[in-house]
């Protein structure tokens, strides 16, 4: 391995080459390597000081996620830093990169920070459950002044160059960074070197600087309240208004560790990692080219093919939508002209953004206009026979090489590759709506995709800032096969005698945002409806629903009501008769459920159909599976997903109930699946499979 630190005289200054592939994480190897150079440059008298510098698209990416499962390794980062500040010669930091987490924190323990056009610095902890321990709670402050370190760290975000030197992170440097570092190294040396932020209370002593703080600490109450990071980041930024800088470091880092070995911590990391895991493929080789993808083509435009073609025109790409006549294809357009005057009225886009993106998405009602697509996705009626006749008619009109696509939700995509004469280069790309927002995009391999064309499904997720999930073509593929399961304990719980707002309540405290009943009358009861109808499955309740008419908002009632100008539904007596009518046909004992049933039938029977996912290969890896069920279903994130829940839960206590609910509810079906019997029997989890 070549060495993480590369130590070069140049003009008189030391130059620590940072090296640690692919991102500079501050590794222990990393930090041992720039300790040495600290330490060398200090008696080393052909260097007036030291520049820290890397190359490529990250100056350090912030401390090594895969470390923090283990006790610290010395020299941990926050006694690194105080060795910068400690050295006798001055020390530079050219950053060109990312500098997040140590990253920065490195950075400020140094003379001055030299800002690159590529820079981008930021304090991301709270996004992994933490908060910063290196000083970053303490230094910023000084600098940017406690109310802007206490935004600036709650919101994770990358600062440019310019923002990062408008809150004193920094000096934008336009010519040559290193030249720049090295001529600043000089100067320090000879002209002195600033006070050290031990020694400088800087902005924390500005007048207002504590109200300011305060007033931004009250419009983070909420967030504290629900996320600890969040609790504990005020609590250390408000200590540096009292305590030296020693002080702060110390009480800052018996902060940090309780975070670090948090439940909610460990979930939050293994997601970082398991979004970068489901890009991968591993039949699929990393140097498998994808086709280029200048000009889509979108069938349908409905609700989701507009929101498909919005999708695409948000990434810069041209798509020509398309439609059986002129007024479905008007109504179409107006939907998304209206949508983008919606979000300028709200501000979230600007006017001329949105005529730019309404002037690349062209209308058409000829598939002939498909002709010069690299890629066509059809969001038309879900009906197998018509999806079946538009990909032989695309087939038709496509130039070779193009792919086609479905967007189907539970169809059989198989089916509709072999309606082509080059079922190689169809697959499914199953979008969530509205599909301009979601970021989960199932991408969908039949058995005859083409390597490559699974490569250009898989890079045009990143261009549409989706988050891929590869699964096997079989029925609902991953999300929504799962789906089924807690859909189906939800109407037998309504039965048993839950109501829809305590279903929803219990799902709300587990931590997803919206109940699934909620979810379920926002989308439409006759969506899934007409799909159970089609492929003889039943709901029960919810086919009760729909047979009077009630499909949720869009009819004014489903499992609420929703009055004229309500924000939500509200509970509806005629909802609890349908429900209440439903039993007694089933002959069911009404009773009432207590809160943990209710989240253990929604979820261990949903985690189960995810272990039968995994053994048929429908998914490649658990992990995946989580990443879909966050940004599909809004499984909250410092949950892991359902099967790092179930692992943190035991996958032998998972079991029993499962054994259990089958029995009480006379429903072999819902027994554990093998893998899940042999995981727990083994004292084992899902993560224990990962690929
Ligand atoms: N640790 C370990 N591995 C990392 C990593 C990190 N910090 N950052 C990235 N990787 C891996 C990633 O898993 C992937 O691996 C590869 O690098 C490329 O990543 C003490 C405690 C820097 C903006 O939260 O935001 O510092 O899949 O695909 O799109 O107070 O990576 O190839 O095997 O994301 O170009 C704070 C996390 C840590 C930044 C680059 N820092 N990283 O994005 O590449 S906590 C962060 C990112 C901390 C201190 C505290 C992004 C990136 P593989 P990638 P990218």
């Amino acid at each position: 391995m070549s060495q993480p630190v590369s130590y070069r005289i140049q003009d008189g200054v030391a130059v620590a080459w940072l090296h640690n592939p692919p991102v500079n994480a501050f590794s222990a190897h990393l930090r041992a390597a720039l300790r040495d150079a600290l330490q060398q440059v200090a008696t080393d008298n052909a260097a007036a000081g030291l520049v820290i510098a890397a190359e490529g698209g990250s100056f350090i990416a912030g401390a090594d996620i895969k470390e923090f499962a283990r006790p610290p390794v010395p020299p941990i980062t926050r006694d690194l830093v105080c060795a910068i500040e400690a050295c006798p010669k001055p020390v530079v930091a050219a950053i060109q990169g990312t500098a997040l987490g140590a990253g920065l924190e490195v950075a400020l323990g140094c003379d001055a920070r030299l800002l690159g056009p590529g820079a981008r610095l930021g304090l991301p902890e709270t996004r992994l459950g933490i908060i910063p321990g290196a000083g970053g709670t303490q230094r910023t402050p000084r600098l940017t002044g406690p109310a802007a370190a206490l935004e600036l760290i709650a919101s994770a975000e990358a600062l440019t160059p310019e923002r990062a030197a408008s809150l004193g992170l920094g000096e934008i440097v336009r010519g040559d960074l290193l030249q720049a570092a090295i001529a600043r190294v000089h100067a320090l040396a000879t002209g002195g070197r600033p006070s050290r932020m031990a020694d400088m209370p800087g902005r924390m002593a500005e007048p207002g600087a504590r109200q300011a703080f305060e007033a931004a600490a009250e419009k983070l109450a909420k967030r504290a309240a629900e996320e600890p990071q969040i609790a504990a980041l005020i609590h250390a930024l408000r200590n540096a208004f009292t305590m030296t800088l020693d002080e702060g470091l110390r009480a800052e880092r018996e902060l940090f560790e309780p975070l670090r070995t948090d439940p909610r911590s460990v979930a939050l990391r293994h997601v970082f990692f398991a979004e970068r895991a489901a890009t991968r493929v591993p039949e699929l080789s990393r140097d498998v080219k994808p086709r280029p993808v200048e000009r889509v083509a979108v069938i349908g435009a409905g609700t989701m093919g507009t929101g498909i073609a919005m999708a695409f025109a948000q990434a810069g790409l041209p798509v020509m939508l398309i439609e059986t006549s002129a007024e479905a294809l008007a109504r179409g357009q107006d939907r998304i002209a209206s949508l983008h005057q919606a979000s300028v009225r709200r501000g979230s886009l600007d006017a001329g953004t949105a005529r730019s993106r309404e002037a690349l998405i062209r209308g058409a009602t000829d598939l002939g206009a498909a002709a010069e697509a690299d890629l066509a996705i059809e969001a038309v009626f879900e009906e197998l026979p018509l999806k079946q006749e538009v990909f032989a008619a695309l087939d038709r009109v496509m130039k070779p090489g193009s792919l086609m696509a479905s967007n189907t939700s539970y169809l059989d995509i198989d089916a509709m590759a072999t309606a082509t004469s080059r079922p190689q280069d169809v697959l499914g790309l199953h979008f969530f709506s509205p599909a301009n927002v979601m970021k989960l995009l199932e991408v969908v391999r039949t058995k005859h995709t083409a390597g490559d064309a699974l490569a250009t499904a898989l890079a045009l997720a990143r261009r549409l800032g989706k988050v891929p999930v590869v699964a096997r073509a079989a029925w609902g593929f991953i999300g929504n096969r799962m789906l089924a399961q807690r859909s189906q304990q939800a109407d037998r719980l309504l039965q048993d005698g839950a109501s829809p707002e305590q279903i929803d309540a219990a799902m709300r405290s587990f931590g997803f945002r919206m109940g699934p009943l909620a979810v379920s009358d926002l989308s439409g009861l006759d969506v899934s409806w007409r799909m159970r109808k089609a492929s003889g499955k039943s709901l029960p309740v919810a086919d009760a629903l729909c047979e009077a008419g009630r499909f949720g908002q869009k009819s004014g009632a489903g499992y609420y009501a929703y009055p004229e100008g309500a924000r939500h539904g509200v509970p509806d007596p005629a909802a609890a008769a349908v429900i209440e009518a439903v039993a007694a046909r089933f002959g069911r004992v009404r009773r009432d459920v207590g809160e943990q049933e209710m989240v253990e039938r929604l979820l261990y029977p949903t985690i189960n159909e995810g272990a039968r996912i995994l053994e048929e290969g429908v998914a490649i890896r658990p992990g995946d599976i989580d990443i879909a069920w966050l940004h599909g279903y809004g499984f909250p994130a410092w949950r892991g997903g359902p099967m790092h829940f179930a692992d943190a839960t035991g996958l032998s206590r998972i079991a029993a109930r499962l054994d259990a609910m089958a029995a009480e509810q006379d429903d072999a079906s819902l027994q554990p699946s093998p893998l899940l019997r042999r995981l727990a029997a083994k004292g084992s989890g899902f993560s224990s499979l990962s690929v």
